[in-house]
């Protein structure tokens, strides 16, 4: 397949971390092939014309945004944090986060002015440093790299600005997250005016993720029907475009297959049962190009 294009894309990924396992699959199920190798900084795909960069997540906006990298996979609170000047392609929803103000629990927190005069602990200064400006607010941020949630009980700092997922490493240390600054995933991020051979790679790329993406929420049904409920039943199904319906070889029924939202299956099969369908088989859908 690689034989229809001329350039070769180098995609800066997570070396290791939470982005890590994700960006890999996503590559697998796009069949893009990656070998691992711990001593490797630069992989080449077996089957694509694509080349993997390991590196840190915080080196890859930097790495995308100067051309070292054409695009990279990373969290938005990272781009946003290093400022660079990259473009965002896609959110692929996977490293869902959010970056949070939190005090220590029994404060009595009243709103944003309580951290006027406050030192505040984080890993992320610029966009702490943005959000304290455009609420006016006067804090002194106090930047460490690492363990930012312990920083109040130690006495360093009286608040913190972290990144928050499940919210229980917070409980763990006593805070309580008043403010939500940031919501993040994990983006796919190009090298602005990318090069025409190296974007016709990208959008090969797009397709296969936006045809996974599609079918993620996605369920493929088939159920039996009496032919004379048939219009009753797909009536209620919105499928795809039309559903499908086979007769089958018992006179009298028939098959229909479709493709319904997930989050529309339990309420729909209610009313399918109650309309006379029968034997209801769901599947996943590996891929789904509409
Ligand atoms: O080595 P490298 O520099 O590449 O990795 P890293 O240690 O800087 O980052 P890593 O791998 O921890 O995180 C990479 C990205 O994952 C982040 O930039 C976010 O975009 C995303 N992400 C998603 C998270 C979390 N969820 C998360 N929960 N990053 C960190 N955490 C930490 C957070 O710092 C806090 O300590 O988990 C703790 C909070 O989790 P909860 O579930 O207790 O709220
Ligand atoms: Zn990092």
């Amino acid at each position: 397949m690689s034989h229809q294009f001329s350039a070769m894309l180098r995609i800066a990924i997570q070396s290791k971390g939470r982005l890590h396992d994700d960006t890999i699959s996503l590559l697998r199920e796009a069949d893009i092939k990656i070998r691992e190798s711990k001593r490797t900084l630069l992989v080449q795909a077996s089957n694509f014309p694509v080349e993997a960069l390991f590196l840190r997540d915080d080196d890859i906006p930097e790495t995308v945004a100067t051309g070292v990298a054409d695009v990279g996979i990373v969290g938005l609170n990272e781009l946003e944090e290093k400022g660079a000047d990259c473009e965002i392609v896609r959110h692929l929803g996977f490293g869902a986060c959010r970056l949070s103000l939190a005090v220590p629990k029994e404060e009595a927190y009243s709103g944003p002015q309580w951290f006027n005069g406050k030192t505040i602990a984080t890993s992320y200064p610029a966009i702490l440093r943005r959000y304290l400006k455009q609420q006016r607010l006067t804090a002194t941020i106090h930047v460490i790299s690492g363990s930012v949630e312990i920083s109040t009980g130690v006495g360093l700092a009286d608040a913190i600005f972290d990144i928050v997922s499940s919210g229980s490493t917070l409980v763990n240390n006593n805070l309580r997250e008043v403010e939500t600054v940031m919501q993040s995933d994990a983006v796919l991020v190009a090298r602005k005016n990318l090069e025409p051979e190296k974007r016709a790679v990208l959008n090969e790329m797009l397709f296969r993720f936006d045809a996974i993406k599609n079918a993620e929420t996605k369920k493929y049904v088939l159920l039996n029907a009496p032919a004379e409920k048939v219009d009753e039943i797909t009536a209620l199904l919105p499928g795809v475009k039309s559903p499908t319906v086979m007769p089958l070889a018992e006179s009298g029924w028939c098959s229909i297959h479709t493709v319904i939202d997930e989050d529309r299956f339990w309420e729909l099969i209610g009313k399918l049962k109650a309309a006379g369908a029968q034997g209801i088989l769901v599947m996943d859908i590996e891929k789904l190009i509409a």
